[in-house]
């Protein structure tokens, strides 16, 4: 939708919600309701506490700090608190039960509908251009993925379906783009429901470099695991190797060798690895090593943004490889319409001015980069979204996956995790420099 008029900015908010709330009631709905509180990993909470969160944040953000209400139910939020208790130990908190956490969450939806429509979307930083709206609808969001790599490591039958990604593909592709050297911009400072680690905007120097064209395939990964890539010490960091021999990995997540052949279990259905699908469900060191391995590297976060964004004719850095305009299903893979990657070089419509494919959605991509501040970050509106991550110990992954939806996903938002995750819809691309040819 376009307009920034108050009414404009009103509809986008309401649309954001109620979207997010239609994909979390599907989730939740979708199994049994034993199954909502059941621990399907020690990785992940049970549904019924994302639930139950996803309205505990909406309620402190939007009915307390936007509205200036009374806590409706101050006795729980230390439940939800993601910060004093972890995953593996939720399963045995007093929570709220699936009939009542989607009570709760519905009751404090009802209000904020009514202060959506009350209330000035202006004059305080919280409110300006929706920000609190936007930020609570990228949360929900943000969760309903958690909860879609819930439905993904759950034993048993599918309980999710989706058609397959549609066949949106163009002649032959170069392996890799010429990036030419110079300053771009990276970051926002005007991105109106941008989270505070994307701000502000500054200048950035990168050196030319060459990037894949699309994101590493399945059949390019065979490759490095039939040449012995997993046993072979020089492609590792000495973490990663010690994670691979202490678990005895020997391919990505969810992948298993029946005789000859590799299969992949995809939300509960198995299947042939699917050569041309990007690679899915690796680490950091995986990525990493397998890079090594092809005699290329990770990009840099700057790298990958400059890739995504930069306008060579304009000098401009725009919202999208494909320009300003909202992702919609002709540009990229994303929003759960489908339950996987489309096969690399889909999606000609949301190509880079300089050709990149598959900057956005599909899969999450690895860069080299330490999650860190850009200067002049300042935390807004908590500390909690972003500051006590910053750190060599979590690394920046970008782009969203088929898992994201298009109001948490923009050339310049960041993501991370720890460098040994495997359970997130995790790929990448590799990269090198220039002045080396
Ligand atoms: C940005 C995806 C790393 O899920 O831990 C959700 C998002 N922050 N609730 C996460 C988030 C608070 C966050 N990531
Ligand atoms: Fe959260």
């Amino acid at each position: 939708e376009t307009g920034t008029g108050p009414e404009a900015l009103r509809r986008r908010a309401l649309d954001a919600l109620t979207t997010a709330r239609e994909r979390t009631a599907l989730l939740t709905s979708c199994v049994e309701e034993s199954e909502l509180t059941a621990q399907h990993s020690p990785l992940m909470s049970p549904l019924v506490w994302d639930l139950a969160h996803i309205g505990n944040q909406e309620e402190q953000w939007l009915w307390r700090a936007v509205a200036g209400r009374e806590a409706l139910r101050p006795e729980i939020d230390s439940l939800y608190d993601a910060f004093q208790h972890p995953r593996a130990t939720r399963p045995s908190l007093p929570l709220l039960a699936p009939g009542e956490a989607r009570a709760y969450a519905a009751d404090v939806r009802t209000r904020v509908l009514d202060i959506l429509a009350s209330t000035p979307l202006e004059g305080r930083p919280l409110l300006d251009a929706g920000f609190a709206f936007g930020m609570i609808a990228q949360h929900e969001q943000q969760h309903d993925e958690t909860m879609l790599i819930t439905h993904q490591l759950r034993k048993g039958p599918a309980a999710l379906t989706a058609p397959p990604p549609p066949v949106l593909r163009s002649g032959p592709l170069p392996p890799e783009v010429l990036v030419p050297g110079g300053p771009f911009t990276m970051g926002t400072s005007d991105e109106p429901w941008s989270l505070d680690n994307e701000r502000p905007a500054h200048q950035r120097v990168v050196p030319a470099f060459h990037i894949d064209t699309t994101p590493v395939t399945n059949g390019a990964y065979l490759a490095f695991i039939a040449d012995g890539g997993y046993t072979d010490r020089r492609w590792w960091r000495p973490e990663g190797w010690a994670q691979i021999r202490e678990h005895d990995i020997g391919a990505p997540l969810f992948w298993r060798r029946d005789g000859g052949q590799w299969l992949r279990r995809r939300f509960g259905v198995t299947e042939p690895v699917p050569e041309e699908e990007p690679v899915l469900h690796v680490s950091w060191y995986e990525a990493d090593a397998y890079a090594r391995w092809a005699g290329r590297r990770l990009p840099t976060e700057a790298e990958w943004e400059k890739a995504a964004r930069h306008d060579p004719v304009s000098g401009r850095s725009r919202r999208y490889p494909w320009g300003d305009a909202d992702p919609g299903p002709e540009h990229a893979n994303l929003g759960q319409r489908h339950l996987r990657p489309a096969a690399a070089g889909s999606y000609p419509a949301g190509a880079s001015p300089l050709g990149v494919r598959q900057l956005i959605g599909d899969v999450w991509e690895w860069t080299a980069s330490d999650f860190l501040p850009y200067p002049g970050f300042t935390a807004f509106p908590y500390k909690e979204y972003s500051e006590v991550f910053f750190g060599p110990e979590h690394k920046v992954l970008r782009g969203g996956s088929f898992a994201v939806d298009p109001v948490a996903c923009r050339g310049t938002f960041r993501n991370w995790d720890l460098p040994v995750r495997r359970q997130i819809f995790s790929g990448f691309r590799t990269a090198r420099s220039a002045e080396l040819d």
